[in-house]
């Protein structure tokens, strides 16, 4: 089937109950049993939903895998991933990466024993010469947040195939409508399904897919033994919204690219980072291994004081953390989203005080680049 009819159909039948064409939120702690062991597969919400079945279902079929399991929000799912890992163990990530992510990996998984080194990886040169014999996992994101670099799935799948290690891929920029990391070798997927995937800044999810048998009892062990599960209702909002997730990608790119472009040819713009401009220093992989380059665009402008006066003139994009609804929103990811990385850090990875980020929203395209046009001058 295609995306979008996947995106509709998949794991939803009509609930034989009722035929009700959508299936109803399953509002229910906990369920009868006829005799004690004698049930219909569901004992008490943690453990098993049908509301989050169906979607589990769903987003396991857009994303190629075999199983998927939904968690209370992006960072839920990637501490779950991260339970591969064991006291003594080393992991490589991306050294740009969402700073919750960062903070995850740095300040809380070293107090259980485990080592972590943050490199480029967009170079696999960098990711073989910190390759240990304790390493286990390599969890990158492509395209990275907010610096927009593209790593190589493959590349780097085939690297941890022949040392044997995992290897998570964060999809939450690409969603499965543009990239589909498992195709490309990856052994997990991970969405902070708070963005795209849930499309409208209303709720905070997390997702992991796996084809593997033995990632997906470990994974389904974490999330009812940890408890950090989504909700009924979140998981049938999230449904709702993976119904129009084709279209909205489709206009998020559209827009980005326009924006990308205007941006490039603007003189207070120092530098512009979208995958779709020739200018990207990864454009051909991104074009090989994404089919589309998204919607989010960031850029460096002097310093913080014009980042300052730009911010504040802007009137469609929205000051907010969060991206990947369908409302326009910009953020300064270094007092922002990346303010738990150390500044010194930060500005060795190239995110600087001046460096702005815009989730391009699937607003008009003319009000959008009016906005910016006005905010610039
Ligand atoms: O916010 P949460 O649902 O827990 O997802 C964390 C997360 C994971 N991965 C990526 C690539 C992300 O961008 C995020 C969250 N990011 C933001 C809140 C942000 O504004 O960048």
């Amino acid at each position: 089937m295609g995306f979008s009819t996947d995106a509709i159909h998949a794991g939803q039948a009509p609930d034989l109950s009722t035929n009700a064409v959508i299936p109803p939120i399953h509002l229910t702690t906990t369920y009868y049993q006829e005799e004690i062991g004698k049930h219909k597969g569901y004992v008490y919400s943690r453990s098993a939903n049908p509301t989050r079945d169906i979607l589990q279902k769903n987003v396991a079929v857009l994303e190629k895998g075999k199983y998927a399991l939904a968690f209370s929000s992006g960072l839920a799912a990637i501490h779950a991933l991260s339970t591969v890992l064991k006291n003594g163990d080393h992991v490589i990530v991306s050294n740009d990466v969402y700073g919750g992510t960062y903070r995850l990996f740095q300040r809380f998984l070293t107090d259980y024993g485990i080592e972590v080194s943050f490199v480029d990886t967009t170079n696999l040169e960098n990711i073989l010469e910190v390759i240990k014999s304790n390493t286990k996992l390599i969890h990158i994101e492509t395209p990275t947040n907010p610096l927009l670099a593209i790593s190589d799935i493959q590349a780097i799948s085939n690297i941890c195939k022949s040392k044997n290690l995992l290897l998570s891929v964060d999809n939450t920029f690409m969603t499965p409508y543009f990239q589909n990391p498992l195709e490309l070798g990856a052994d997990i997927v991970v969405h902070s399904a708070t963005k795209y995937l849930g499309g409208h800044s209303d709720l905070l999810g997390g997702i992991l897919i796996v084809n593997s048998d033995e990632l997906y009892e470990r994974f389904k062990f974490v999330q009812n033994a940890i408890g950090a599960v989504l909700s009924p209702f979140d998981c049938w909002l999230l449904l709702r919204s993976i119904k129009t997730l084709a279209l909205r990608m489709e206009r998020h790119n559209q827009n980005a690219s326009e924006v990308a472009k205007f941006l490039e040819s603007q003189s207070v713009v120092k530098r512009v980072f979208y995958p779709g401009l020739k200018s990207h220093p990864q454009h051909e992989l991104a074009k090989k291994q994404m089919r589309g380059f998204g919607g989010m665009v960031s850029f460096e402008v002097d310093d913080f004081n014009r980042v300052n006066s730009i911010l504040k003139k802007l009137k469609i994009f929205t000051l907010a953390e969060s991206l990947g609804g369908v409302e326009s929103l910009v953020c300064h990811p270094a007092t922002m989203t990346h303010a738990s990385i150390p500044k010194e850090v930060r500005e060795k990875n190239g995110l600087t005080d001046g460096l702005i980020r815009l989730s391009v929203g699937i607003e008009d395209i003319e009000d959008l680049i009016s906005d910016l046009e006005q905010a610039l001058k």
